[in-house]
C-alpha cells in the first residue's frame, strides 16, 4: 500500500517511521465481553427475541468516541438476535441483567466491516462498547405477579366490574420511581377490567383480596407501548408496580351481614319504625378506626327506616334480636359514597361491629299510637268511660294507658306516655275546648283516607 514516490525517497535511504496503531484484529477473534458490574439480584437476563433498552458509550480502539446514547439522552431500544443490531452486539448483550454494565469489544467482521458506517466509523474498525442495560422484556410476555402477601381472612376476590381502591408505587426495572399514590396521600380508585387503566393493571387488579399486596411487572405492550407517556414514561418501558389493595366492592353489593352472636331466646326482632339502642365500632376494611359508640356514655339510638343513619347500618340493624351481635360490611353506596365523610375516604367500604342493646317496637311515621288488634267498633263509646258523651284529657289518657297495658295498642317509642296523650288529645280536640266530642273524633286512618280523597279530587 505504500506509494513509492521515487523523487521523495532517495536511493539507499534509511527510513524512519512513527507508527500509531489504530486498530488490530484477527479473523479468529470472538466478541469479547467483560462484566464491569452486575446486580446481585438478577431474575432475568437477555435472551434472543427479547427487547432491550440500554445506554452505551461507543469508542474505537484508540479511545475516540463515535457515538453515545448519553449525549442523545435516550436509551437505544432494540430487539436482540433479530438482525436489528450488528451481529457482535446481538451476541454481546446475551446474558445481561438489568443494571449490569458490560464492556463489549466487537471485531469489524461482526460490526460494520470493510465499509464502516457514516463518517464516524471508519472501514475495518473494531468497536468498543460500554453498555448499561436499563430494561428488558419479551414481546410475548404477559404480566408477572410477585411478592404476593394475601391476608388469611380473604373470603372474596375481585372480579371484572368491581370498584377498587389501592395504593401503588410505580418504578422502572432499574428501581427508579416514576409515580406513587402514597405521595398524593390518597388511593387510586377505579373500576376493574373496563379499560380505565392500562391493560396490564386491569389484569393485575383481578382476583385480589382486600388487604393484599402484590408486585406486578407489566411489559410495555400492556402499558404505554412504543409511545411512552409524556416526559414520565419512555417508549418501550417495562413498569413495576407494588400495589396494596385497600378495599373493593361491586355497585350491586348490598350489606353483607355476618351474625356473630345470636341469643338462644329471641321472641321479637327489630323492624322499620322501631327505636333501637345499639353499640358499634366502625372501621375501614384494614382496621383503621373511624367511629365508636363506646366513646360516648350511652348507646346510640335510632328509629329504623327514618333515614337517621346510613342506609347500610339501617339495613344491618333490622331483623335483630335483643343482645344479638353482627358484623356488617357496608359498600360505599350504602355508606358515605363517593364524597366520603370526616375521616371516611371517598368510596370506602365500612365495617361495623354492632350489638343490639335494647329496642322498642315502633309506629309508622306520623303516628303516635297504633292498634295491635282491631280498634273498638264504636271508638267514642269506648273512650267515654263514664258515658257522659264528653271525653276530657284525663279520661282519654286513662283509655290509652289501658290499651297499652293490655297489649292492644302501642305508643310511639322515644316519647313519654304523657306526651303522647297530650299530643293525641290536642289533635282530636279540634275546637280546643278541652273536651273531645263524638263529632270531633276521627281515627288517623280515616284522616289519611280523607286527605287522599281530597288529593284525588284535585
Ligand atoms: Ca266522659
Ligand atoms: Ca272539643
Amino acid at each position: 500500500r505504500f506509494i513509492v514516490v521515487s523523487d521523495v525517497i532517495p536511493p539507499d535511504a534509511t527510513l524512519v517511521f512513527d507508527i500509531h496503531l489504530l486498530d488490530l484484529w484477527n479473523t479468529a477473534d470472538l466478541v469479547m465481553t467483560t462484566i464491569i458490574t452486575t446486580p446481585k439480584d438478577c431474575k432475568r437476563s437477555v435472551m434472543r427475541t427479547d427487547f432491550v433498552r440500554y445506554h452505551f458509550n461507543g469508542t474505537l480502539l484508540d479511545g475516540s468516541t463515535f457515538d453515545s446514547s448519553y449525549t442523545r439522552k435516550q436509551t437505544h431500544d432494540s430487539l436482540v438476535g433479530e438482525g436489528w443490531l450488528v451481529k457482535g452486539m446481538d451476541e454481546g448483550l446475551l446474558g445481561m441483567c438489568v443494571g449490569e454494565i458490560r464492556h463489549i469489544v466487537i471485531p469489524p467482521f461482526k460490526a460494520y466491516g470493510e465499509k464502516g458506517s457514516g463518517t464516524e466509523i471508519p472501514p475495518q474498525a473494531t468497536l468498543v462498547f460500554d453498555v448499561l442495560l436499563v430494561d428488558i422484556h419479551n414481546p410475548k410476555d404477559n404480566i408477572t405477579i410477585e411478592n404476593q402477601v394475601v391476608p388469611e381472612s380473604c373470603t372474596r376476590r375481585s372480579v371484572v366490574g368491581d370498584y377498587i381502591r389501592y395504593h401503588y408505587n410505580g418504578t422502572f426495572l432499574n428501581g427508579v420511581t416514576f409515580d406513587t399514590s402514597y405521595q398524593r396521600n390518597s388511593t387510586y380508585n377505579t373500576y376493574i377490567g373496563m379499560g380505565y387503566v392500562i391493560a396490564g393493571m386491569d389484569r393485575a387488579l383481578l382476583e385480589v383480596c382486600m388487604g393484599e399486596r402484590r408486585r406486578v411487572i407489566i411489559p410495555p405492550h400492556l402499558a404505554y407501548g412504543d409511545k411512552g407517556a409524556g416526559d414520565v414514561i419512555p417508549p418501550y418501558a417495562v413498569l413495576v408496580f407494588d400495589i396494596h389493595i385497600l378495599d373493593f366492592h361491586n355497585p350491586n353489593d348490598t350489606v353483607d351481614i355476618q351474625v356473630t352472636h345470636r341469643p338462644e331466646t329471641c321472641n321479637e326482632t327489630t323492624a322499620v319504625n322501631d327505636l333501637v339502642y345499639y353499640h358499634y365500632n366502625c372501621t375501614l376494611v384494614d382496621g383503621t378506626k373511624l367511629f365508636s359508640s363506646h366513646d360516648y356514655e350511652n348507646a346510640q339510638e335510632a328509629v329504623l327506616g327514618a333515614d337517621k343513619v346510613i342506609d347500610g347500618l339501617d339495613l344491618g340493624l333490622q331483623g335483630m334480636c335483643l343482645g344479638e351481635k353482627r358484623v356488617l360490611i357496608v359498600p360505599p353506596h350504602l355508606g358515605h359514597g363517593e364524597r366520603g365523610a370526616t375521616g371516611v375516604p371517598s368510596s370506602a367500604v365500612l365495617v361495623f361491629d354492632i350489638e343490639l342493646v335494647s329496642f322498642q317496637k315502633g309506629v309508622p311515621p306520623g303516628y303516635l299510637f297504633v292498634w295491635l288488634e282491631d280498634s273498638p267498633a264504636e271508638l267514642f263509646q269506648a273512650l267515654d268511660l263514664n258515658k257522659n258523651n264528653e271525653v276530657p284529657q284525663e279520661e282519654f289518657g286513662e283509655f290509652i294507658k289501658l290499651q297499652v297495658a293490655e297489649g292492644k295498642g302501642r305508643i310511639k317509642p322515644g316519647m313519654t306516655m304523657e306526651q303522647v296523650i297530650s299530643d293525641m288529645f290536642q289533635n282530636q280536640d279540634r275546637n280546643k275546648d278541652g273536651i273531645i266530642t263524638a263529632d270531633e273524633l276521627k281515627l288517623k286512618v280515616d284522616e289519611d283516607k280523607e286527605r287522599e280523597a281530597r288529593h284525588d279530587e284535585l
